[in-house]
């Protein structure tokens, strides 16, 4: 059973952290929060032994961060892992909030490590740039970012939702602001993480970091469920969809051929619902959607199928010729439904072309026999290149290779797609970005603008093997 959900991380009152610096209050005063890691048995499916797990707070997925756009928030994170810990990973941390906007020094430079026994305080603004609101209500998540060894550390389960609300995605179905759009909200906003995962006979997690390919599991979790079920009302229903694996791709469709609505990607909402019949993710992206039930009997089991048959990490074998369950809806009772699905979400700023000082090639590839961009190694020390804070660039992005797809993401800043093999991109493509994945041979354009930070963004492949073989650079954004 798809069961906890994800709870919300509860505030801590500012009285019992440290004294926050000058700095934490430049946007007001924050809201303050506790993230600490450490280790806790996590039950997979209930045939199965417990498993130990590095977690924040104690929960595989970590607990659900909701932010107000202009309400920043403070972190506290605690490294409480092990420090006698002998295995896959590493128990030096780094906290990553992927797809937010914050300074390079909040956001998780790769060699910005904690040890067990340390913390640290990161302020996360909570502002969008240019009061451009297109760039917020969305779902971010965050997960360890370390060096060398993300994909181990966020196998071992250090990742959680983060949900980004304002006056018009604002949380309440209900809500009597004539601007709000009551979305599903509450119990009908539920988080879909998925991952794949390999036990050991005992229930430890089986990892082999030296698979440079990146790992597929045998187990397809949902929220760190096998295979859950949800009893779901006859109503509408937000799930936000995060692929969290580190090498899995998945193709989502109902197995009873329903469609359903999806409303945002990584970096906000459409302009307008889209209706698919299936939805394509890989590894880092999110999407939400809205699923009505009440088109279905009381009765109706429908399952949420993934159609994406994959061997190994570096691409898909075939796709819509498996059918394999993620999760099953049981719809089990009625309930009303004040939400709303409006025809139109938000306008989505256009990319303004005429702010562009620099086109770029950035080329994914495999070289040496190991992974590359623009034929360099991951290389704290030197930039992949230099840009200009207050300018945007043209990036175009390359994979050269048939053999591996590559989830291209970039920190601090999403971005646009112009165009995908020199077409307009797909409907789920014209969305805010921070993860496109490049299949072999395939070049995407994209538009990104560097508008407030200076300091180091971090690009790189999202499939976390590859990351973790050095398929990760940066760029140097200098004011
Ligand atoms: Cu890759």
């Amino acid at each position: 059973m798809l069961s906890p959900i994800p709870v919300r991380l509860a505030e801590t009152p500012m009285a019992s952290i440290p004294a926050l610096p000058a700095r934490y209050f430049t946007y007001g005063t924050p809201k303050c929060y506790t993230l600490r890691e450490h280790e806790a048995t996590h039950q997979f499916h209930r045939d199965l032994p417990p498993t130990l797990m590095w977690t924040y707070n104690g929960t595989f997925p970590g607990p659900i961060i909701a932010h107000r756009l202009g309400t920043p928030a403070a972190f506290r994170r605690i490294n409480d892992l092990n420090p006698n810990y002998r295995g896959f990973g590493i128990v030096e941390t780094v906290l990553h909030n992927h797809g937010g906007w914050q300074s390079p020094d909040d956001d998780g430079w790769p060699m910005d490590f904690i040890h067990p026994g340390e913390e640290r305080m990161y302020l996360i603004p909570n502002q969008v740039p240019d009061n451009d609101r297109s760039h917020w209500a969305s779902t971010v998540w965050y997960h360890d970012h370390v060096a060398d060894h993300t994909a181990g550390n966020v196998y071992h389960g250090l990742a959680g939702m983060v949900n980004q609300f304002d006056d018009v995605d604002s949380d309440n179905e209900n809500d009597t602001n004539t601007l709000a759009l009551r979305l599903p909200s509450g119990a009908f906003d539920i988080p879909l993480v998925l991952g794949d995962y390999i036990l050991n006979r005992d229930g430890s997690l089986y990892f082999d970091q030296m698979e440079d390919a990146g790992q597929v599991g045998n187990l397809f979790c949902v929220n760190g469920k096998v295979q859950p079920f949800l009893n779901v009302a006859r109503r509408k229903y937000r799930f936000r969809i995060l692929c969290a694996a580190q090498a899995r791709h998945f193709r989502l469709k109902l197995s009873n051929g329903g469609s359903f609505h999806v409303i945002a990607s990584d970096g906000g909402l459409f302009e307008a619902p889209v209706e698919v019949k299936n939805l394509y993710i890989v590894p880092g992206e999110r999407y939400e959607i809205i699923v009505d039930f009440s088109r279905f009997p009381l009765g109706t089991q429908v399952a949420l199928i993934n159609d994406v048959d994959q061997k190994d990490g570096n691409k898909p074998a075939n796709i819509g010729r498996v059918a394999i369950p993620m999760m099953l809806f049981v719809v089990n009772r009625d309930a009303p439904d004040p939400s709303r699905l409006p025809a139109k979400l938000q306008t989505i700023t256009p990319p303004d072309l005429s702010k562009v000082v620099a086109t770029r090639t950035i080329k994914f590839h495999r070289s040496k026999g190991a992974w590359m961009i623009n034929d360099r190694f991951w290389n704290p020390d030197v930039p992949l290149f230099r840009c200009r804070l207050g300018t945007a660039e043209r990036w175009i992005v390359t994979n050269g290779s048939g053999g591996w797809d590559h989830p291209f993401h970039v920190h601090v800043e999403n971005y646009q797609v112009l165009k995908r093999n020199g077409r307009a991109p797909s409907v789920v493509e014209r969305g805010r970005k921070d993860i496109v994945n490049l299949a072999g041979g395939d070049t995407v354009e994209l538009f990104i603008q560097f508008h407030r930070y200076a300091g180091r963004y971090t690009v790189h492949c999202h499939n976390t093997g590859h990351e973790d073989l050095a398929m990760m650079g940066w760029v140097d954004v200098q004011p």
